[in-house]
């Protein structure tokens, strides 16, 4: 009888670099946020997949890049940390891209874990070039960084994401599972709910507002019917983005609140009343509430 596997499999790379993208795609199930715009992740979100007899459990990081403002320092903070915990590291780059001086840095700080942890190459969106470039691609990177495996995916379409997981299943450390066999995500549900908000809110508002506001579950009731109500803040940090947020006669907030209460329910599999209210708190960012209320530490921020 061959023994049960389990371990943990940290997603690192730039931000908009497709490791949420990943992680779903591996999971089966939408479980981290996904948009088009850069630093849509904000915090560590764990999503378990099952192969065979292995568990592994992918770890959604924010993307890296050089920070700037508190909430930057965490969420760098918090990739890192990621990494550091991980059985094996995940570092995706961007076909398209290449080797970028972002993902230059990356692979700098990555050489710490040289010889501890084993570290995959992963190009991801190969359905946006051309194969002939691929492989001077892979041949340039891993002449800076001795790379456990290369693998070339299209996290978006699956490509080369089951010869990924095989690899996986394999590497992570014999032992017992961490979560039950059907779990999918690590994360409370209130805070599955503010990411769906957020991500509805990211998809619609342009330019820098969605970076500049937060979502909060407030309250979760349950009802007797089986339903649940759920009370969401949205922390903007002026009052014109206020404005924004809500559009003419209330019209963008009423569409995000459809939105979101779709998925909500398509996710927890029951009827959900949403409430959404919208807050100026111009220093939200310089709250710890709101950064523990996110999963990240406050302190990381800390220049
Ligand atoms: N064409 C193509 N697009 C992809 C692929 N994987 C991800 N994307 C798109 O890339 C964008 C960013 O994807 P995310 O998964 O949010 O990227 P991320 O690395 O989690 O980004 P941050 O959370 O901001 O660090 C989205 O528009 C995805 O649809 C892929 O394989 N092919
Ligand atoms: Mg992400």
């Amino acid at each position: 009888m061959t023994e049960t596997r389990a371990g943990f499999a940290a997603l690192i790379g730039e931000p908009n670099a497709g490791k949420s993208t990943l992680l779903n795609q591996m999971v089966g199930a939408k479980v981290s946020i996904v948009t088009h715009k850069v630093q849509t992740t904000r915090s560590r979100i764990r999503g378990i997949a099952m192969h065979e007899k292995s568990q592994i459990v992918f770890v959604d990081t924010p993307g890296i890049f050089r920070p700037r403002r508190r909430l930057d320092r965490s969420m760098v903070k918090a990739a890192w940390g990621g990494a550091a915990d991980a059985d094996v590291i995940l570092f995706l780059i961007e076909a398209h891209r290449g080797l970028t001086d972002g993902a230059k840095a990356i692979i700098e700080n990555l050489r710490e874990y040289a010889g501890k942890t084993p570290v995959a190459l992963i190009i991801n969106k190969i359905d946006r070039v051309k194969a002939e470039v691929l492989l001077a691609l892979s041949q340039e990177i891993n002449e800076t960084f001795e790379f456990a495996q290369t693998f070339m995916i299209s996290a978006e379409k699956g490509y080369g994401c089951n010869a990924l997981i095989d690899w996986l299943a394999a590497e992570v450390p014999e032992g017992p599972w961490l979560y039950p066999e059907d779990q999918v995500a690590d994360l409370p549900m209130r805070m599955i709910a503010a990411e769906i908000t957020r991500e509805k809110l990211t998809l619609r508002l342009h330019e820098e507002i969605p970076y500049q506001l937060t979502v909060e579950t407030e309250k979760w009731e349950e009802k007797k019917d089986g339903s649940a109500r759920v009370d969401q803040i949205v922390y903007v940090t002026r009052a014109g983005h206020k404005g924004i947020v809500l559009g003419k006669g209330g019209e963008t907030i009423k569409a995000v609140g459809q939105a979101a209460r779709a998925e909500m329910m398509e996710f927890m599999g029951r009827p959900i009343h949403l409430f959404l209210q919208v807050k100026v708190r111009e220093n939200w960012q310089d709250e710890a509430e709101r950064y523990n209320e996110m999963g990240l530490d406050f302190r990381d921020g800390d220049a």
